[in-house]
């Protein structure tokens, strides 16, 4: 189901399936190289990059990576064709076949290592091996192709894996509220829902923040109700 200038998005039309899960322990690490010095190491925190084919992971990776982007990029061919829906980004000329990886230091004594996923269902293999360790994870999401991302969603609640909605807002695609995104994908409250532009480097630090507010919170209320 997508969102299409005639439809405007109805919660009921576009509701995701139910399926909820537990809330997992998140990973923080600091590396060990500078003990004793008197500037402690930054702590190093893992963030995911998710979400459906083609919706701008790889982008949103190389817009903000103070590092040049590791990217295991391949062609997309004539024999992928009837599988790699490229409506909305007809100008994709090539698709992700493993992972995307970057880095920012977001502060001086916080650095960010992103990983981004393999869009397509035939990877899927790949996620759990990504996802270990993971803080957090941002779930991309193109409001015209919207279903795309509903299993993003629903690994990393299954797995207690706190996300941040982002929605990457395609030059031409109808914009819709943040609240209305939360409904169709029935998103928890607390689950945040951001508009981005994947390619700019400062909207995608926004988002990466939300991800690391989110995930400490929900850390910090877990442990409280623990
Ligand atoms: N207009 C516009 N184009 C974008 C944006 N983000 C990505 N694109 C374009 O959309 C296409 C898809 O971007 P990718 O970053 O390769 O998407 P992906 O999610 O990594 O794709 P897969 O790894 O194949 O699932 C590329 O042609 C990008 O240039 C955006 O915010 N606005
Ligand atoms: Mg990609």
């Amino acid at each position: 189901m997508v969102f299409t200038e005639r439809s405007p998005p109805r919660a009921t039309a576009l509701r995701r399936p139910a399926g909820r899960g537990r809330r997992a322990t998140t990973v923080f690490g600091r590396a060990g190289h500078g003990r004793g010095r008197a500037t402690p190491d930054p702590l190093a925190l893992k963030l995911l990059v998710a979400g459906g084919f083609g919706v701008g992971k790889t982008t949103l990776v190389g817009a903000v990576s103070e590092i040049r982007p590791l990217r295991t990029e391949e062609l997309l061919t004539e024999a992928g064709r009837p599988v790699d829906d490229t409506s909305g980004v007809e100008a994709k000329r090539t698709t992700t076949v493993a992972m995307d990886f970057g880095r920012i230091t977001l502060r001086e004594d916080l650095v960010l290592y992103l990983f981004g996923t393999p869009g397509q269902d035939r990877f899927w293999f790949l996620w759990d091996e990504l996802a270990r360790g993971a803080l957090g994870a941002v779930v991309l999401a193109d409001t015209r192709r919207l279903a795309d991302c509903f299993a993003a969603v629903d690994y990393f609640e299954r797995r207690g894996i706190a996300f941040t909605l982002a929605v990457n807002c395609f030059d031409g695609a109808d914009r819709y509220p943040e609240d209305a995104v939360r409904d169709a994908l029935d998103l928890d409250a607390g689950v945040p829902v951001v508009l981005c532009d994947a390619r700019d480097r400062e909207s995608v630090k926004r988002v990466l923040v939300s991800v690391v507010e989110h995930a400490i919170a929900t850390g910090a209320a877990g442990r409280r109700t623990a």
